[in-house]
């Protein structure tokens, strides 16, 4: 791959994957933005069968642009799931790297290219709030509390050096997503970021972390549930004792030689 080109799109074509949920006021001025700041990357919006009619929305932009492409599916099935079939959507064609983004313009596309300039030297880039230079607008005390409890408590059990673990604003090359088994992925909302990341640490890929600027939604709803929480705090610990286990049998074969 040339050096400098990659988010030109012009060999390696970069593809942001947004799914979205009742989202039809904030996705035209976000797609509107990303193209402004990048104006060759393609978009794939996933759109849930929205009841407020997002996926019309996403059609008509896809229909007036061909760097929009639109995934309908019928029933509201997560944002992992979402995200799933985007990434299978990508690896059918000759995307060379994937974005996730969210919709409610939480994060924000003139924090893409610095993404994408740090996956040169990386196979995973996550845009971080909690690295020096990162920020959180407008978001009340207990989301600030649960978010970073959530981190410390994914760290704590699963050894991975990440600051930001649960962030949805990520770049990976498409060899990650070829090597992890995306089929046995069932994480949803933020336990599917926490489940991406330890995965990708474990197969070996070099993670690296950018600071952004997070901006909480100023339109629509938040999905956000005590079932995502509940979600989380039991897979990781699952997760975690497995790989604690593994670093200890590994650890003991070592001291055996
Ligand atoms: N396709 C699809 N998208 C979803 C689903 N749930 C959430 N999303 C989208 O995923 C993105 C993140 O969802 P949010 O509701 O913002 O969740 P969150 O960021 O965890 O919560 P807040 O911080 O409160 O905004 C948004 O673009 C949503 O529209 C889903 O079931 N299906
Ligand atoms: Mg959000």
């Amino acid at each position: 791959m040339a050096e400098g080109t990659q988010h030109t799109g012009e060999t390696e074509p970069v593809l942001v994957v947004i799914p979205t949920y009742n989202e039809r006021d904030n996705l035209p001025p976000l797609v509107q933005r990303l193209h402004t700041v990048l104006p060759q990357v393609h978009v794939l919006v996933v759109d849930d069968g929205s009841p407020d009619g997002t996926g019309e929305v996403a059609d008509k932009l896809a229909g007036d642009d061909d760097r929009v492409h639109v995934l309908h599916r019928t029933e509201k099935a997560g944002l992992g799931a979402a995200y799933i079939a985007g990434f299978r959507w990508a690896l059918a064609r000759d995307y060379g790297t994937v974005v996730e983004m969210d919709a409610d313009g939480s994060h924000a596309p003139e924090d893409l290219p610095r993404l994408l300039d740090a996956l040169r030297d990386a196979d995973l880039v996550i845009g971080s709030r909690y690295v020096p230079g990162g920020a959180l607008v407008n978001w009340p005390q207990h989301r600030q509390l649960l978010s970073k409890g959530a981190n410390l408590y994914s760290r704590l059990a699963l050894g991975v050096a990440v600051s930001d673990i649960t962030a949805g604003f990520r770049a990976y090359r498409r060899a990650v997503l070829r090597a992890l088994p995306l089929e046995s992925i069932a994480s949803q909302g933020y336990c599917f970021q926490i489940d991406l990341t330890w995965r990708t640490d474990e197969a070996g890929f070099r993670i690296l972390e950018v600071p952004i600027t997070f901006t909480e939604r100023e339109v629509g709803q938040s999905k956000m549930s005590g079932t995502i929480i509940g979600e989380a705090v039991v897979k990781v610990a699952r997760w975690g004792l497995v790989r604690r286990a593994q670093q200890l049998r590994a650890l003991r074969e070592r001291l055996r030689r």
